[in-house]
């Protein structure tokens, strides 16, 4: 296309038709926005939820709501959170808008089938709202039998079946779009150890939900014909197995976690080294680590069901199991560690989530591994030391992961800037709001507070008080960020096309994105964590020089350079790095002393060009 073309087209598609944003359209990003924005829509229905239920339990009676209600405002808030926001906004959402251009494709694989698994959202989530007018489900997001084919509205419960079989079937074929995408249409030259990170996550989260999905499927609609047909599949009156249900549930319902938390990880990974302007640590380590993950997930589901009458081996091989997720997971939190020590951290509103989710998520790991012992779990099982592990990996894990992404790659999808002052402001009371509202949980729980019920022991009072505080403290902290992000989109000011100096390909177009994402085919110059290479080994091997030779070699403006300070090195014309020649800063191309421990180029665990398709010729086997 002509220079003079790209600035017509470039004008007709800033004037953002925002009517697109509201019909069916095939391209990825509008879908991904679409799913974003719907899901963060969910996401406040289900925060109001969450305080509703807060609310009942400052005090210990039921004063606030009936029981009955009570039951179905958590159901409904969880269902929400997990279907229609966690799993939506991370998969759908970010994955449909960053994959195509990361890996340098003009849109997905199957672009229609794409707006289908969006357009179900929707509805599901509407239908999943409605209920409410006829008793909505109250048997916990879990739905086990017999209490859900028994316990309030039956309307209420068979309308939630079908919703999640909705929302399960949408996140079904947007997992066979990122699975085809990713493995089919990367630009030559990115073989897959050359995708970002992000790509190797999705494609682990995908295949869970490919694999788990469909039993949760087959469990709902066995349910349902014991809800509505008097089957007796689950039902123990008729002679069915409750615990069966269990299995199916949970041979989903645990990989869902990952579903939840691997698209995170990999915006992490993304994140973290951008903003730490570092290589990241151990690309491959992170990269394998995910599959593992996916892998272990999927033969651990009945450490939700250390109480349920499992023998005693079979709790032994699934406590063992859920155990050892705890070594890829660590992998990764070390590896980011790793990245951010000795950067030159940015701590923007992106870095600050996401190191905010780190350390929150690894207080969830910790609190994983306790309750994975068979015997520590039997005390806290049902109580509230397990709804503060699962917000502290949920909340303080995905959402916080969320959060930081949200503010990472605004920029790109908007073409404007958001408001960094705001941003903190948002993180400081995410933060407070969330810790406080969480972390007495562990102390009630393990004193023994039941989970899932509207009244409780009184002497638990003072510490509930401060959980709802703390909620509230939460709810208002999502009012700098939606303000901060309206305004943004409308007035803030206009982005750069790559305002972090990132090196993913979505930061190689314009922001936001022309209609087929690239002006040209995109090329891959370095790899995606190149960050801070030439400079920062110029100076390191000139330090060690300097180390050698003590006094005697200067830098041009008469520093010995055995007492050059950081300051020294960094920018300026008599820095050193600009005295060094091309020459010389080729010759001393980027090797790191101890390939085992270093995160720099020639790093063991780093991607390393496939000799057979490498985009640099010198990279390339028969050259
Ligand atoms: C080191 C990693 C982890 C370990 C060892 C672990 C272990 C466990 C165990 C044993 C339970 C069952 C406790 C019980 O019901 O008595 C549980 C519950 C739960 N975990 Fe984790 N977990 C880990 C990470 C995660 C992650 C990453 C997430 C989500 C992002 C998560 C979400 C949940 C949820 C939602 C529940 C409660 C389910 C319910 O009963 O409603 N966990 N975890
Ligand atoms: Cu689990």
């Amino acid at each position: 296309m002509e220079p003079a073309d790209l600035a017509a087209r470039e004008h007709e598609e800033s004037g953002t038709n925002w009517r697109k944003f509201f019909g069916f359209s095939t391209d990825h990003k509008v879908i991904g926005i679409q799913y974003l924005v719907t899901s963060f829509f969910f996401y406040l229905i289900g925060g109001a939820l969450a305080s509703a239920v807060r609310t009942e339990l400052a005090t210990p009676d039921a004063d606030f709501v009936s029981p009955d209600l009570y039951n179905s405002l958590f159901t409904i808030h969880a269902t929400v959170m997990i279907f229609l926001w966690i799993v939506p906004a991370a998969t759908g959402g970010f994955g449909n808008y960053l994959i195509p251009l990361m890996i340098g494709a003009r849109d997905m694989a199957f672009p229609r089938l794409n707006a289908v698994a969006f357009w179900m959202i929707p509805p599901a989530g509407i239908l999943l709202m409605s209920s409410f007018f006829v008793g909505a489900a109250g048997s916990g997001w879990t739905s086990y039998p017999p209490l859900s084919i028994i316990n309030g509205s039956k309307a209420g419960e068979f309308i939630w079946i079908l919703s999640v079989l909705l929302l399960g079937t949408s996140s079904i074929l947007g997992a066979v779009n990122f699975f085809v995408t990713i493995l089919k249409m990367r630009i030559p030259g990115m073989g897959l150890n050359q995708m970002p990170l992000f790509c190797w996550a999705m494609l682990a989260a995908s295949a869970l939900i490919l694999i788990g999905t469909p039993v949760l499927a087959g469990a709902l609609i066995l349910l349902s014909f014991d809800l509505i047909a008097g089957t007796a599949f689950f039902n123990p009156t008729g002679g069915g197995d409750p615990v069966v249900y269990q299995h199916m549930f949970w041979f989903y319902s645990h990989p869902a976690v990952y579903i939840m938390i691997l698209p995170v990880f990999g915006m992490i990974s993304e994140i973290i080294p951008a903003h730490a302007r570092k290589p990241i640590f151990g690309y491959r380590a992170i990269a394998y680590s995910s599959l593992a993950i996916s892998f272990l997930g999927l033969i651990v589901w009945a450490h939700h069901m250390f109480t349920s009458g499992t023998p005693a081996w079979l709790r032994m091989f699934f406590m063992i199991a859920t155990m050892i997720i705890a070594v890829p997971t660590g992998i990764k939190v070390f590896s980011w560690l790793a990245t951010i020590w000795g950067g030159k951290l940015r701590l923007n509103s992106a870095m600050i989530f996401g190191m905010g989710f780190i350390s929150m998520f690894v207080v969830g790991g910790l609190s994983g591994i306790m309750v994975a012992s068979v015997p520590f779990d039997i005390h806290v099982h049902d109580t509230y030391f397990i709804v503060a592990h699962l917000h502290y990996v949920l909340f303080g894990g995905s959402v916080f992961g969320l959060y930081g992404a949200l503010y990472h790659w605004f920029p790109k999808m908007t073409g404007r800037m958001m408001n960094e002052t705001w941003g903190k402001v948002h993180f400081a009371l995410t933060f407070i709001g969330f810790n406080m509202c969480f972390l007495p949980m562990h102390k009630l729980g393990l004193e023994g507070m039941p989970r899932r019920v509207a009244m409780y022991d009184p002497k638990f009072t003072a510490l509930n008080v401060v959980c709802t505080v703390g909620s509230y403290i939460l709810a208002v902290s999502t009012i700098p960020f939606l303000v901060n992000a309206a305004w943004s989109w409308l007035r803030g000011p206009k982005a750069p096309d790559n305002p972090w100096q990132a090196l993913t390909l979505e930061w190689m177009t314009s922001s936001p994105p022309p209609v087929e994402n690239f002006y040209k085919d995109p090329v891959l110059a370095s790899g995606p964590y190149d960050y801070g290479m030439v400079n920062a080994l110029v100076i390191r091997q000139k330090m060690m020089k300097g180390k050698e030779a003590t006094t005697e070699r200067k830098t041009p403006s008469g520093i010995p350079l055995n007492q050059l300070k950081a300051s020294d090195l960094l920018g300026g014309s008599s820095s050193i790095v600009q005295s060094a020649s091309d020459a010389e800063v080729e010759a001393q191309t980027l090797q790191d002393e101890d390939p085992m421990l270093s995160g720099g180029p020639n790093s063991v665990l780093r991607a390393k060009p496939d000799p057979e398709e490498a985009v640099n010729p010198d990279d390339r086997q028969d050259s």
